[in-house]
C-alpha cells in the first residue's frame, strides 16, 4: 500500500514537471522559419495562442485593410478550424486578438515595412502602407506550426512565439516572370502563382505574353493576333490565349495580393506569331508558318515598313489601358534577324511609343544598345556589358542573370525539365549571390531589383513549372528583401527545409534538393 502511494505520488510530480515544463517552454522568435528573413527580429521568450475566441480586428474605416485581414482568415480558418472573424475597431482591441492598423509615425518602414509585436496576450500588426499590413500576414502565417497551410482541418495548439519583428524591403521590385507563350498557362494557374508569390513578399510579376510560338493576349483591333498567333504552343499543343476580361481579371487579383502585372510584348524578335498572323507585318508580305520549335533569333518586325508602328501602337495602346502598374516590357532581346542599324532606331521609336500612353519602359539588356530614355530599366540577363551601358546612361537595372536567377535552368545533369546552356543552377547556386556585388560595374545604387524568369519551353503544366520555381523563388524572394549582411546558406537551408512543410501543405510540387535537410514528415 505505502509502496503504491509513493509511486502515485512519484509520477504525478513527474507529471507536473512535464506539464509546467510544457507550458512555460521559452521560444526564440528569433529561430523562426521565416523566408524571406526579417530586418530585425527581438524575442520575448513566450506565447500567444490563437484559440476559438480569437478574431482578427482591423483599424475602422478601410475597406482595403478588412480586405488584408479577410486574406489572413481564409488562409488560417481552414486548417485551424478555429472561424476566426474579421471585425473593425476605433481602439486597440481587448486582449486574445490580432490587430491590423496603420500608422504613419515609423516612417523608417516605408510603403512596403510592417512592425510586428507579439505579446502572450496579443499580435499587433502597424505599417504606413497597406501593402506593409499585406507582409506582415505573410509573416504571420509562417510563424504558426507548417501545417497551419493544409487545407483540412488539423490539430493544434496554434501558438505564436513572442517578440518584436521590424521589417522592410531591400530592393523595391522583387518579381517573377512566367513564360506563357512557349506553353500557355491558364488563369488559374497564374493566379496560383500569384498567391504563392505574395507569400514570399514577392511583389512584380511578369508575364511574357508573345514569342515565336504565341500570341497570349487579345488585342481587339488586330484579332488574328490570338485566333492564329494564340493557336499553338512548343511541340504543336492547342495554346490558348488570355482574353482582355481574363487579363484585368489577372490584374485585380494580382493587385489584391500588392503584385504589379509587368507585360511584355517581345519586338522586333521573337515574333514570328504575329508575323504569321498578319502577311502586311512581313517585309515580303507573306506570312510565315507558325512555329512550334525552341529555336531563338530567326524572326524580326519590318522595321522599315509604317504599318509596323501602327501595329505596335495600337497593341501598346491597348494594354497600356488594361494595364495600371507603371511598366510595359518590350522585349528587345536577341533579335538576331534585325540588323543593328534597324534595331537602334526601332527601340528608340518603340520607347517614345510606350511613354506616350503613359507608361515606363522595361526590356531586356540589349535595349542599351539605343538611347534609354528617362525612367527606362534594362533588364539584365545575359550580358554585363550591356548592363553597364545601361548604368553608363544613367538607367536603372533589373537583376535577372541567367547563370544565377533564371527558373528554367536545370538544378543538375539529372533534371527532368529545364535547359542548361547558362549552366546548372543547384538550390545553392540561385541563393548565393549578390546583386549588388555580381558585376563590378553595377551597384546596389544602380538596381532596382531582382527578378527570376521562368521560360517555359520544357514545362507544360503546373507541376512541371513549380519543379522548376520551387524551391528556387523563395531564395530570390530572401535576395530581394533580406540585406546581404543578415544572408547565409547555412542558416537559409535550415528554414527552407522547414518550409519544404509548407510547400508541402501547399500542394506544391518542389524539387527535393539533396542539399536541403528536408523535414516534410508531419506536413499532411
Ligand atoms: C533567353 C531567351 C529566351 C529563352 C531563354 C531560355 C532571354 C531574355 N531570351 O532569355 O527566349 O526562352 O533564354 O533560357
Amino acid at each position: 500500500m505505502r509502496l503504491r502511494f509513493k509511486n502515485y505520488v512519484l509520477s504525478s510530480l513527474i507529471l507536473a514537471t512535464v506539464l509546467g515544463q510544457t507550458a512555460c517552454k521559452k521560444t526564440d522568435l528569433s529561430k523562426e522559419n521565416v523566408i524571406p528573413k526579417p530586418v530585425s527580429v527581438v524575442p520575448t521568450g513566450e506565447n500567444f495562442d490563437l484559440t476559438d475566441q480569437t478574431d482578427i480586428y482591423v483599424q475602422q474605416g478601410s475597406a482595403e485593410l478588412l480586405q488584408i485581414g479577410q486574406y489572413l482568415a481564409d488562409k488560417l480558418n481552414p486548417a485551424t478550424g478555429l472561424g476566426l472573424d474579421v471585425k473593425t475597431t476605433a481602439d486597440t482591441p481587448a486582449s486574445g486578438n490580432i490587430y491590423l492598423a496603420l500608422s504613419d509615425k515609423d516612417t523608417q518602414l516605408g510603403d512596403e515595412g510592417y512592425e510586428l509585436t507579439i505579446t502572450d496576450k496579443s499580435v499587433n500588426l502597424i505599417a504606413t502602407k497597406p501593402a506593409g499590413l499585406f507582409h506582415g500576414i505573410q509573416t504571420i502565417r509562417q510563424l504558426l506550426p507548417a501545417k497551419v497551410e493544409n487545407h483540412m482541418p488539423q490539430k493544434g495548439p496554434w501558438k505564436i512565439a513572442t517578440g518584436t519583428i521590424r521589417d522592410y524591403p531591400t530592393y523595391s521590385y522583387r518579381g517573377a516572370m512566367l513564360d506563357v507563350a512557349r506553353h500557355f498557362f491558364s488563369v488559374d494557374d497564374v493566379k496560383n502563382l500569384i498567391d504563392q508569390m505574395a507569400y514570399y513578399k514577392l511583389n512584380m510579376f511578369h508575364l511574357h505574353l508573345s514569342d515565336d510560338q504565341g500570341w497570349r493576349i487579345e488585342i481587339k483591333s488586330w484579332p488574328n493576333l490570338t485566333a492564329r498567333g494564340g493557336s499553338t504552343e512548343v511541340g504543336g499543343g492547342e495554346g490558348g490565349f488570355y482574353t482582355q476580361k481574363q487579363y484585368a481579371d489577372i490584374v485585380k487579383y494580382a493587385q489584391d495580393r500588392y503584385i504589379t502585372i509587368v507585360p511584355e510584348i517581345d519586338m522586333p524578335g521573337h515574333i514570328n506569331a504575329a508575323l504569321a498572323s498578319y502577311p502586311e507585318l512581313n517585309c515580303d508580305g507573306k506570312a510565315p508558318e507558325l512555329y512550334t520549335g525552341i529555336e531563338v533569333g530567326f524572326s524580326s518586325l519590318c522595321t522599315g515598313k509604317e504599318v509596323t508602328y501602327k501595329f505596335i501602337d495600337d497593341v501598346i495602346r491597348e494594354l497600356a489601358a488594361l494595364t495600371p502598374g507603371p511598366y510595359l516590357h518590350i522585349g528587345g532581346d536577341e533579335s538576331h534577324a534585325t540588323k543593328i542599324e534597324d534595331y537602334i532606331p526601332f527601340i528608340n521609336r518603340v520607347q517614345d511609343m510606350v511613354i506616350a500612353h503613359g507608361k515606363k519602359v522595361l526590356g531586356w539588356d540589349e535595349i542599351a544598345l539605343s538611347t534609354l530614355k528617362p525612367n527606362t530599366i534594362a533588364q539584365y540577363w545575359a550580358k554585363a556589358e550591356n548592363a553597364t551601358k545601361a548604368v553608363a546612361q544613367g538607367a536603372k537595372v533589373l537583376m535577372s542573370p541567367a547563370k544565377n536567377a533564371y527558373l528554367d535552368m536545370q538544378y543538375d545533369s539529372t533534371s527532368t525539365y529545364g535547359l542548361h546552356w547558362a549552366g546548372y543552377v543547384e538550390v545553392d547556386k540561385g541563393y548565393n549571390w549578390d546583386p549588388a556585388t555580381l558585376e563590378p560595374e553595377i551597384k546596389k545604387e544602380n538596381i532596382v531589383g531582382i527578378e527570376a524568369p521562368l521560360w517555359s519551353e520544357t514545362v507544360s503544366s503546373r507541376p512541371e513549372a513549380e519543379y522548376l520555381i520551387f524551391p528556387r523563388l523563395l531564395g530570390y524572394a530572401e535576395i530581394g528583401w533580406t540585406p546581404a549582411e543578415l544572408r547565409n546558406w547555412d542558416n537559409y537551408k535550415i528554414r527552407l527545409a522547414n518550409h519544404g512543410e509548407r510547400m508541402k501543405a501547399m500542394d506544391i510540387n518542389f524539387y527535393p534538393s539533396r542539399l536541403v535537410p528536408w523535414n516534410t514528415n508531419n506536413a499532411k
